[in-house]
């Protein structure tokens, strides 16, 4: 049997797993876990995909996207927010005081406002400045792993065996204005079924969209497969699709299933999931298809 609570994230992140599993040590739920620990991400101005300081758009807007499911299946998110830091507590509050599920743009930034959050000018002088760079050449290319240090993806389960997840990120980097991801698509970016487990991905967030990877990643816990298995089947979805161009793009998931059991696979090397359990907080280095 598992020891319980555990906490695992996508990259390295560990001052986020450490908050998460202070909040699940002093009897917090899995819910509590990952949203405080997504926050700490969000709120890191050096963590260039998450939040403030996260990279902007091609016009020097920074956009976020975020979304959270709880052990109940109750989910939220929100997509193309502009100027709030922790887009995931405003994904809970959709989640828990609304009758919907996902906000976009204006209006989920409105009701930030209304909920008390502060605008925040989310793109520092370090973002602003890569940004002008980029902009010299304008060339568009997703870059592997630029995440290295994350857009972060978070699961959790409780002392009771309670799952839960959550997920943040500015996007990818120089996307065209208005372009939403996988990050806020339950489903594609995380899912969680409290009886099977739960999944979250990160990388090249339209090539997750396209294969629904999250579910299918919780799918096939639910007909058998470890959460290492399963993650290793969605991979290998994506890879195997004609004319799929995965040498030129990441795609990695982390998976946890209900018995405690953790799994990461992406397609690149140097993909990494932060793992907090039974008193050590490590970096664990995910095997990868292209060998
Ligand atoms: C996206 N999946 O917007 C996100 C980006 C990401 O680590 O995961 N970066 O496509």
């Amino acid at each position: 049997k598992a020891t319980l609570p555990l906490v695992i994230a996508t990259w390295h992140v560990k001052n986020a797993t450490t908050k998460a599993m202070e909040i699940l040590q002093n009897g917090g739920t899995a819910l509590d876990a990952v949203e405080q620990g997504c926050m700490v991400e969000e709120a890191d101005v050096k963590n260039q995909s998450v939040g403030k300081g996260g990279l902007p758009d091609r016009e020097g807007n920074v956009t976020l996207d975020a979304c959270i499911m709880n052990k109940d299946g109750d989910c939220g998110s929100v997509v193309y927010l502009q100027n709030i830091t922790h887009a995931v507590s405003i994904a809970r509050k959709v989640m828990e005081d609304t009758p919907h599920v996902m906000l976009a743009g204006k209006g989920a930034e409105q009701y930030a406002y209304d909920l008390g959050f502060k605008k925040e000018n989310l793109l520092t002088e370090s973002s602003k400045k890569a940004w002008e760079e980029w902009k010299k050449e304008s060339k568009y290319k997703p870059i592997i792993n630029i995440e290295n240090h994350d857009t972060i993806g978070m699961l959790a389960i409780d002392k009771n065996g309670d799952i839960s997840g959550a997920c943040t990120t500015s996007g990818l980097a120089y996307k065209m204005a208005g372009r939403v991801g996988d990050s806020p698509i339950i489903g594609s970016g995380l899912f969680i079924d409290n009886e099977i487990g739960g999944c979250v991905a990160t990388g090249l967030g339209e090539e997750v969209v396209k294969t629904v990877g999250s579910f299918l990643v919780v799918e096939l816990m639910r007909q058998g497969k470890s959460p290492q298995e399963a993650c290793e089947e969605a991979i290998k979805r994506i890879v195997k699709k004609p004319n799929s161009d995965y040498k030129n793009f990441q795609v990695g998931y982390i998976a946890v299933n209900k018995q405690g059991e953790t799994g990461s696979y992406s397609i690149h090397q140097w993909f990494s999931m932060t793992k907090f359990q039974a008193g050590v907080n490590e970096q664990i280095q995910s095997d990868y298809f292209l060998k």
